[in-house]
Parts: C-alpha cells; structure tokens; sequence
C-alpha cells in the first residue's frame, strides 16, 4: 500500500462488480456528506442523526437522474472507520455503479486502496490489529467453525487475552524493578524463585495459545493436500474417489496427469483442496536434480502429502527413492497411501511396507475401500492439537504465531537468568521485551511497513 493521506475522502465497492440486484458503495472521509449533498435528492443530511437511511434520487452535476437509491449515513465517530461514512445502495447494474463511482470521483473522492477502510480503523483506534485481522478471516473463513473464531477475534476475545497475560508480565517486570530500587535498604520485594514461578505460569499460557495454531490455520484457510507418486499408481482414481465425482481423466496408460489440477470439497466441515499432479520419475540420479524442483515447491507448501504406491506391483526404486526424500523434512505430513488393493492379496506386501512410513493407509480407488478413514487421517494430521473445548480461542496466522513464539522465548530467557542468579535489572531487560512483543500483536507497537503489509492483502473495499 502506497504512503496514503487519512485526510482524503475515498470510495470503494463493498459488493462484486457482476451479479445481485443491489450493490454498496462506500464513501468515507471528512467530505463524505458534503460530496452526497451535491447529488442526492434530500439535503441536509449533516444536520441529521447519524445511523439513518434515505430513499432519493441520485443525480449528476447537470441534474440527470441516475438511479433510485438508499443512502445509509454514519456520523462519525459511530462508523466502521471512525469517519463520517456515506453507503450508497442502488440498483446492481454495472454501468449504474461505475456511473456513480466516477461521479464522486469527480466530486474530489479518490478510490481507496485494498484494506484502507480497515487501516483507518485501525488508526483512529475503533479495532487493534488483531480485530482487523478478523475481518479479513471472518470474510475468508474456509469452515464454519473458522467463522466463528473470526468472530471472537473480532469481538476482542483473543485481544482480551494477549493483554491479560501483559499485564501478568508488566507486574512481575514491576517487582522485579522495585525489588531494585530497595536493594540498597535490603527489603525484598519478590524472591528470584517467586519471580521464575510466575513467569512460568504466563510462558504456559503462551504455549498452550501456540498449540492452536495448527488448528486454527486449517479451519481459516482450509488444507491443501497433495496427491503425489510415480506414473499411474492411480493418483488421478484417488484423486477422484476423495472428490466423489469423476473429475479427473484416468487411464492405464502412464503419464495421463500433465499439469496440477485442483479441486475443493468439504470434509468435517473443513475446506480441504485437492492437487493431483503428473507422476514424478525419481530416479537415484534425479533426487535432487532440477526436474523435482517444481514438486518439491508443492511438497513445501501442501499441508498434507499423499504419496501413493500401487500394491498390485513390487516395489519399485522410484517409489523407494520417493518414500526416501518424503520420510525426509515431510514426514509429519506425509500419509503413505497404498492403493489397489481390490487387486491382489496383500498380507505379504502390508508387512514390507508396513514401517516405512508411520502414517500408513490401505485403500481402492475402485471400490472405494477404506477412502474415508483416508479423509479421516487427512484432517487429523492437518488439525494437529485439537481445541479441548468447542468455544477455546484459536491463533490463525503467522504474524501472531511469531510475536507469541518471540514472547515465549524472551520470557525463557529470563527465566533462565533468575535461575543463574543474573541480576533482576538484566531480567527485566527480556520482560520488556515480552512485553514489547506482545504490544505488537495487538499493533500498540506498530510500523508503517507492517500496516502497509497487512493492510494491502486486504481486498478492496474492507
Ligand atoms: N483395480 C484397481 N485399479 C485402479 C485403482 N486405482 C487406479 N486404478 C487403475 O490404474 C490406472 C492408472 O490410474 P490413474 O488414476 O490414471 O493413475 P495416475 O497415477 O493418475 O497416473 P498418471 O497420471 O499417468 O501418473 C487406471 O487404469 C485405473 O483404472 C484401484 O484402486 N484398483
Ligand atoms: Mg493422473
């Protein structure tokens, strides 16, 4: 996001540009009322109370009638941004809506940037960083129980609780520091191990938040699961068979699978994305040759990895040498898949592959035999810990997972410096710091960068 002036009024749509009946325009900014004055059919808007609406007539500079609208009216500072806002309902036609969006452009209204609404907000303090991340995950949430989160976020609940633990962390750095200031009169304040026993409490409390990070990433932006393993082991029958539609080509021939394809669906509420990819030659010469690079990008960033065999034939070295590299850095993620087993016996074979990998599955593509104990161990491998109770509030992104983590370890070393006999003026040094991390959660500590950052994956209009 560009260096923006908080003093323009700008717009934005709020609702997509094709389809509906109705479409919402937002006006927001010390001019947003004066601009609608112009062109609306009832004046005096300023004069009323914020939180109505009118009916009217929208009409351009020459009095030409643009549509019939309702006008909502939010006087600052009672409104989303903390501005005065103007939202402009009318009807949904797109030549309607780009007519009234370069009417108030030529009023003097500059079209916002992505995520502006939410950046001003945030700086005229109606909702910390947390609360506007919400907004984005509650819009995106891949999962019913994601929405729900979101709206706890947003309602301040995780935000109530990163501010908790501070001032838990302000008042032992406060003893610590007082404890200081009478050491000369010999009056203890807090004893060293008092102190190590209560920055422990608070360094649980970070870690037990940590641990619902895994969980509340997947019900947030869903899980990718890549289908990989040699040509034709049946990645595109498997592919299909977890789709529960024939949405992939499959043939006996191999090499049928040519470029990634993807396709979502919903398992336990939760929106899991599936990529079938071409089958990977592993030779003992390739494994780190340039070919794989491309699959090993995949192998990063999916959530979960299904490496198929095909149990109707040996075991060959290219489905070793993959069993290799997966059992590797992917091994938490990576369920060994073993299909075909309508085809042959395989008492003999399970035992052989048994132990190669320990998340091991055994199914058919063609009968559908054990598919969904697959999607089974798919969501529980992605959701990691599971929340003990139903309404426990989930961490969902990577920012507050590192400031926590930060946290953590600052409040470590402390720990350990108390348990060194280091003195309390160098303890307090990484409580500050604790403190510190946890300020930039919330955004109290904020840099121009990191909004521009956050703000800028926004989409326009929020
Ligand atoms: N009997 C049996 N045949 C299967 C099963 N799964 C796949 N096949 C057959 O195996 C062959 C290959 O299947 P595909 O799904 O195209 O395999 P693929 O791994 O996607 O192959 P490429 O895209 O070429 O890498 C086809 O003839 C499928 O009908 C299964 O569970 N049982
Ligand atoms: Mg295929």
């Amino acid at each position: 996001m560009k260096k923006t002036n908080q003093n323009d009024t700008i717009i934005a749509p709020l609702t997509p540009s094709v389809g509906g009946s109705v479409s919402l325009l937002r006006i927001s900014g010390p001019k947003a009322v004066s601009f609608a004055e112009k062109v609306f059919s009832k004046k005096n808007i300023s004069q009323r109370e914020g939180g109505r609406f009118f009916f009217g007539n929208l009409q351009d500079e020459q009095g030409k009638l643009i549509d019939e609208v309702v006008l909502l009216f939010f006087k600052a500072p009672n409104s989303y941004t903390g501005e005065d806002i103007i939202e402009i309902n009318s009807h949904a036609n797109p030549f309607v809506v780009d007519t009234i969006f370069q009417l108030f452009l030529r009023l003097g209204c500059r079209p916002a940037e992505p995520g502006e609404f939410s950046k001003r907000a945030f700086l005229n303090g109606k909702m910390d960083l947390v609360q506007a991340e919400a907004v984005a995950d509650l819009i995106a949430a891949k999962s019913q129980t994601g929405v729900q989160n979101s709206l706890f976020h947003l309602k301040g609940k995780l935000s109530e609780k990163i501010i908790k633990i501070k001032e838990k962390i302000i008042q032992i750095t406060s003893f610590l520091e007082l404890d200081l200031d009478f050491s000369e009169e010999e009056i203890d304040i807090i004893s060293a191990q008092k102190a190590s026993a209560l920055i422990d409490e608070t360094e649980q409390e970070i870690a037990q938040l940590l641990t619902t990070y895994e969980h509340g990433k997947i019900i947030t932006r869903g899980i990718d699961v890549l289908i990989t393993g040699r040509p034709n082991v049946g990645k595109s029958s498997l592919m299909n068979a977890l789709l529960g539609e024939n949405r992939v080509i499959v043939s006996d021939t191999p090499g049928t699978t040519r470029d990634i394809i993807h396709e979502q669906t919903l398992i336990q509420n939760t929106q899991v994305r599936f990529l079938d990819s071409a089958g990977i030659h592993l030779t003992d010469n390739s494994i780190e040759a340039e070919g794989i690079g491309r699959a090993r990008e995949f192998f990063v960033k999916a959530d979960i990895i299904l490496l198929v065999l095909d149990i109707s034939e040996e075991i060959q070295r290219e489905d070793e040498n993959l069993i290799k590299l997966l059992s590797g850095s992917y091994k938490e993620k990576t369920i060994l898949t073993v299909n075909k087993t309508d085809k042959t016996e395989t008492k003999q074979l399970e035992k052989r592959i048994k132990n190669k990998l320990s998340n091991t599955v055994f199914v058919s593509a063609k009968t559908q035999e054990n598919i969904d104990l697959l999607k089974e161990q798919i969501i529980r491998l992605a959701s990691g810990t599971q929340p003990e109770k139903a309404d426990e509030i989930l961490i969902t992104n990577q920012r507050q997972f590192n400031y926590l983590s930060l946290t953590k370890k600052a409040l470590q070393k402390a720990k350990q410096s108390l348990e060194q006999g280091v003195g309390f003026e160098f303890v307090s040094l990484d409580m500050r710091a604790a403190t510190n991390y946890l300020s930039e959660i919330t955004g109290e500590i904020t840099t121009d960068d990191l909004l521009n950052n956050l703000f800028s994956n926004f989409c326009i209009g929020k």
